[in-house]
C-alpha cells in the first residue's frame, strides 16, 4: 500500500506547522541566543529594542510565572538564561512582535554584557575536569582483565565519531494560541507531544489537562525533535500566556543549526584480543560522550551506546564504561540510532585494526564472531540472533567472491582509482531503555456510516507510521483504507506518550490500535452472533462483508455498524499496550530491555579518486531483517533513507565548533549534507523474512534505525581502498572521512618527508 500522505505531499497541500492559518492577531518571536558559550551576564539592555517598530515585548527569565526549567531527564536547563549562560546559542530573551522581521530586527538590538568563564569543548577535558552529567555506567561480561594473559593478539587504539545535524527539512517551532480560563493550544513540530506538554506545563505552571499539544505531521525529526521541540514551544507558550496573544515561532534554518543540539560526538578508547583463530575472546572500551551544557537525553544515549558496543558479536568478556561529559557546546540529543551506531563503530574501528595488523580482511574476523541464538549480550539479554542467516545471505546472494575479484582485477589495473569493500553486520535492540516508556494507547471511533477514525500517541515525521497504523485498523475490520482515517496527534485525546522515537512508534501503538479495534470488532461479531443465532467463532468480516459459518450474507459493514449502534454498543475503544517481558535493573546493568532485536549485513563496495580525495559510494547491497513487512514500499523506504544518512555521518558531514564553542559550519553553505552524488549508485535491499518476533506489529520488524548503520561500512570500505593505494596511509579511526582527510591520510608520510628539514636548513 502506499504512504497516505503521498499525494498530499506531491501536490503541496500536506500541513506542517507553517501551513496552519494565522488567526486574526497573531504575533511572531525570535530568541536572542547567548553570544559566547561560558559567562555571566553583567549586564542586558533591552531598551533599544524594545523600542524597535511593531515590538510587543520581550521577555526574560524575570517573566517566568512557574519553573523556569525545559531539562526532560535531569532538570539542569533554564529555558531563558539566568545570569549564566553555559553555550553559545542559548536563549537569553524573547522577543515578540507583529512580524517576523520585526521580531528579528529587535533581536539584533538588543546588547549585553557577559563575563567570559572556560569554555570546554572536548569530552575527555570534562571527563579529566569530572564535569559529567551523571555518573559513568559500566557494562560487564566475563572478565577482560584475567582474558588478556590468553589472548594470542592483542590491540589497543582510539576511535572518534563526530556530531551530525539533524537536517530535518522543517526547522523546530511552536504556534501557541490561548483559550478560554488560561488553557492553551499548542501546535509544535515535535516527536514528543507529552514532553511539550510536560515543559510548557512546569514553565507556565498550567496544569497538563489545560494543555491540549497537537501535531499534524512533521517535515522530518530524526531524534532532533525528540526533546528539543519543547524550548519553542515553550517560549511560545510564555508569551501567548501573558499577552493573550497567539504566539508563533518557526525558527530560521541558521538559528535552528546554532541553538540547537546535535548528534553526540564521541571519543573513545579501545582493546581487543583475540585467539589464534579470530576468535574475539575480550574488548574493552571506553567512551567519552560529548553531552554539551546540559543533560538533555544523554544520560539514556549513553545507555544506548554500551547497550550496542559488541554490535552483532558474541565476544564472552567484555568490559565497557561510558562517561557524559559536560561542556560548553548546545546540549546535543537524540539522533537516529541514539548513541548505538557512535558504539559500533568503535567495535568496528577495532575488527578493521585487528585486520589490518594481522594482514586478514576484516571480514574473516566477523564472520567468527557473530552472535547466535543462546548468546548473552553484555547486559544480559539472551540473543534470538539473525545475524549469520542475514550474513550468509549477502554473501551468497550478492556472490561476495566475484565482488572481490572484480575488485582486484580493477584495483589491478588502476593506478590513481582504488576500490575498497567491506561488510557491516548490525544488530539494533527494539524498545525504549527505559522499560516505562514501552507503553501506548490508541482511540478508535466507528462511525455510524462505516467510517473509521483512529488517534494514537505516534507522531508522523515521513517515517510513514499513519499508513500502518491505517492498515492495521483497515486489516483488523476488513474495510479498505478509504474507510479508514488516522487523527493528528492530540494529548487531548492520547493522554502520557512516549516519544515517536526508538524505531518503535509502530510497534507500540500498531498494538494499541490493534486492541482497540479488536475489542470493537468483537462487540460487532457478537451482535451478528445474536443475529444469526450462532456463536461469534462462526462469525467472520470479509472485505466489508459479514459471512456466517463461511457463508456470504446479505450484510455489509455499514449495516453491521448500524444494527450495533441501534443496539446501543460500544462503536468506541480506548486501548492500552505495554510490552511485555522486558526488563532492565541499572543496579545490575542486566536485564531483558529489548522485545527483539533487529539484524542485518551490508556489503559495501566504494571507489576512491586517490588524486583527488573524492569518493563514489558504488553499492550498498543488503541482506535485512525485516521479520515480516506490512509496508515493503514503506520499509524501503526508511533503508535506503537511513543508508544516506548514515553515509552523510560517516563522510561528509562536519559539525565544526571553534576553540570558544561557536558553531562555525552554521549553514548549507559551511556543512556538507549527502546530495544525489552521495548516494550509492546501487542500493539492493534484500527482504529476510523471519517471523518468529510477535512483539512487533504483525510481525513485522522496526525499521526506523537500524539500517543508518549499515552507513558505518562506507567507512571501512573507503579505508579498504585508500589501503590498496597505499598501505602506509596514516588513518586515525576519525569519521567523518572527508576528502580532506582522504587526501591528508594517502600524502602525510610524504608529505612530511618532503619538508622535513634537512641538516642545518631552517624551515620557516
Ligand atoms: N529515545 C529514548 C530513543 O528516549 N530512549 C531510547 O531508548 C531511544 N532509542 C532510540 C532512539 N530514541
Ligand atoms: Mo529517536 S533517535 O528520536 O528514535
Amino acid at each position: 500500500m502506499n504512504n497516505i500522505d503521498s499525494i498530499t505531499h506531491l501536490r503541496g497541500e500536506s500541513i506542517y506547522l507553517d501551513d496552519i492559518p494565522l488567526i486574526n492577531g497573531t504575533l511572531f518571536a525570535a530568541a536572542f541566543p547567548s553570544p559566547i558559550a561560558h559567562g555571566i551576564i553583567k549586564q542586558l539592555d533591552l531598551s533599544e529594542a524594545e523600542n524597535m517598530p511593531g515590538v510587543a515585548r520581550i521577555f526574560t527569565c524575570k517573566d517566568i510565572p512557574s519553573e523556569n526549567q525545559v531539562g526532560g531527564i535531569i532538570p539542569d536547563e533554564p529555558l531563558l538564561a539566568d545570569h549564566h549562560v553555559h553555550f553559545c546559542g542559548m536563549p537569553i530573551a524573547l522577543v515578540v512582535a507583529e512580524t517576523r522581521d520585526a521580531a528579528r530586527a529587535a533581536v539584533k538590538k538588543i546588547k549585553v554584557v557577559i563575563e567570559p568563564l572556560p569554555v570546554i569543548t572536548n569530552p575527555r577535558e570534562a571527563q579529566e575536569n569530572n564535569e559529567l552529567i551523571v555518573p559513568p555506567r559500566t557494562f560487564r561480561l566475563g572478565d577482560t582483565a584475567n582474558t588478556w594473559p590468553q589472548c594470542a593478539h592483542v590491540f589497543e587504539g582510539s576511535a572518534d565519531t563526530n556530531g551530525q545535524e539533524h537536517l530535518y527539512i522543517e526547522t523546530q517551532g511552536a504556534y501557541a494560541l490561548p483559550q478560554e480560563n488560561n488553557a492553551l493550544k499548542i501546535y509544535s513540530s515535535t516527536q514528543a507531544p507529552t514532553a511539550v506538554q510536560r515543559a510548557v506545563s512546569k514553565v507556565t505552571g498550567l496544569s497538563m489537562h489545560q494543555l491540549d499539544i497537537e501535531v499534524i505531521r512533521l517535515g522530518g525529526g530524526f531524534g532532533g525533535k525528540e526533546d528539543q521541540a519543547n524550548t519553542w514551544a515553550a517560549l511560545c507558550a510564555l508569551a501567548a500566556l501573558l499577552l493573550k496573544k497567539p504566539v508563533k515561532y518557526s525558527l530560521h534554518r541558521m538559528e535552528d543549526m546554532a541553538m540547537t543540539g546535535k548528534r553526540h560526538p564521541y571519543s573513545s578508547d579501545f582493546k581487543i584480543g583475540l585467539d589464534n583463530n579470530y576468535k574475539i575472546l575480550a574488548y574493552e572500551a571506553r567512551f567519552f560522550q560529548n553531552a554539551g551544557a546540559a543533560a538533555d537525553l544523554s544520560p539514556a544515549v549513553l545507555e544506548r551506546t554500551l547497550f550496542h558496543c559488541t554490535n552483532a558479536y558474541f565476544i564472552p568478556n567484555v568490559t565497557a564504561t561510558a562517561y557524559s561529559c559536560r561542556t560548553h557546546l548546545p546540549p546535543n540529543t537524540a539522533f537516529r540510532g541514539f548513541g548505538g551506531p557512535q558504539g559500533m563503530f568503535v567495535i568496528e574501528a577495532a575488527i578493521a585494526k585487528a585486520a589490518e595488523a594481522l594482514g586478514i580482511p576484516a571480514s574473516v574476523i566477523q564472520e567468527k564472531n557473530l552472535i547466535t541464538t543462546g548468546d548473552e549480550f553484555p547486559y544480559g539479554q539472551k540473543a534470538e540472533s539473525e545475524a549469520t542467516a542475514c550474513w550468509q545471505n549477502a554473501m551468497q546472494l550478492y556472490d561476495i567472491g566475484s565482488i572481490r575479484r572484480q575488485q582486484a582485477a580493477f584495483n589491478n589495473s588502476h593506478k590513481l582509482l582504488k576500490k575498497g569493500l567491506a561488510l557491516m553486520p548490525i544488530c539494533f535492540g527494539i524498545s525504549f531503555t527505559k522499560t516505562l516508556m514501552n507503553q501506548a494507547r490508541a482511540q478508535v471511533h466507528v462511525y455510524t456510516d462505516g467510517s473509521v477514525a483512529v488517534s494514537t500517541g505516534a507522531v508522523e515525521m515521513g517515517q510513514g507510521v499513519n499508513t500502518k497504523m491505517l492498515q492495521v485498523a483497515a486489516q483488523v475490520f476488513s474495510i479498505p483504507a478509504s474507510q479508514v482515517k488516522i487523527q493528528s496527534t492530540s494529548t487531548y485525546r492520547i493522554a502520557n506518550t512516549s516519544p515517536s522515537a526508538a524505531s518503535a512508534t509502530a510497534d507500540l501503538n500498531g498494538k494499541a490500535v490493534l486492541l482497540a479495534c479488536t475489542e470493537i470488532l468483537n462487540r460487532l461479531k457478537a451482535v451478528a452472533a445474536e443475529e444469526w443465532n450462532t456463536p461469534p467463532t462462526a462469525i467472520e468480516l470479509k472485505d466489508e462483508w459479514l459471512w456466517v459459518n463461511g457463508e456470504k450474507t446479505g450484510w455489509d459493514w455499514k449495516r453491521l455498524v448500524m444494527t450495533a449502534f441501534v443496539k446501543r454498543i460500544s462503536l468506541s475503544e480506548h486501548a492500552h499496550y505495554a510490552t511485555p517481558e522486558i526488563h532492565f535493573d541499572a543496579s545490575k546493568e542486566k536485564g531483558h530491555p529489548f522485545a527483539y532485536h533487529v539484524y542485518g549485513t551490508a556489503i559495501v563496495e566504494t571507489t576512491v579518486d586517490c588524486l583527488r580525495g573524492i569518493y563514489t559510494t558504488d553499492a550498498v547491497k543488503v541482506v535485512h531483517d525485516f521479520g515480516s513487512s506490512m509496508n515493503t514500499a514503506i520499509d524501503l523506504g526508511q533503508i535506503e533513507g537511513g543508508i544516506v544518512q548514515g553515509i552523510g555521518w560517516m563522510t561528509l558531514e562536519e559539525v565544526i565548533y571553534d576553540k570558544e564553542g561557536r558553531l562555525r559550519s552554521n549553514a548549507l553553505s559551511t556543512y556538507k549534507v549527502p546530495d544525489v552524488y552521495s548516494v550509492p549508485k546501487e542500493i539492493a535491499i534484500h527482504y529476510l523474512a523471519t517471523e518468529k518476533d510477535n512483539l512487533a506489529i504483525f510481525r513485522s520488524k522496526a525499521v526506523g534505525e537500524p539500517p543508518l548503520m549499515y552507513g558505518i561500512g562506507v567507512y571501512f570500505a573507503l579505508r579498504n581502498a585508500m589501503r590498496a593505494f597505499n598501505p602506509n596511509a596514516v588513518m586515525p579511526f576519525d569519521a567523518p572521512m572527508t576528502p580532506e582527510k582522504v587526501l591528508m591520510a594517502l600524502y602525510a608520510a610524504t608529505a612530511t618527508a618532503a619538508i622535513k628539514p634537512q641538516a642545518g636548513v631552517n624551515i620557516i
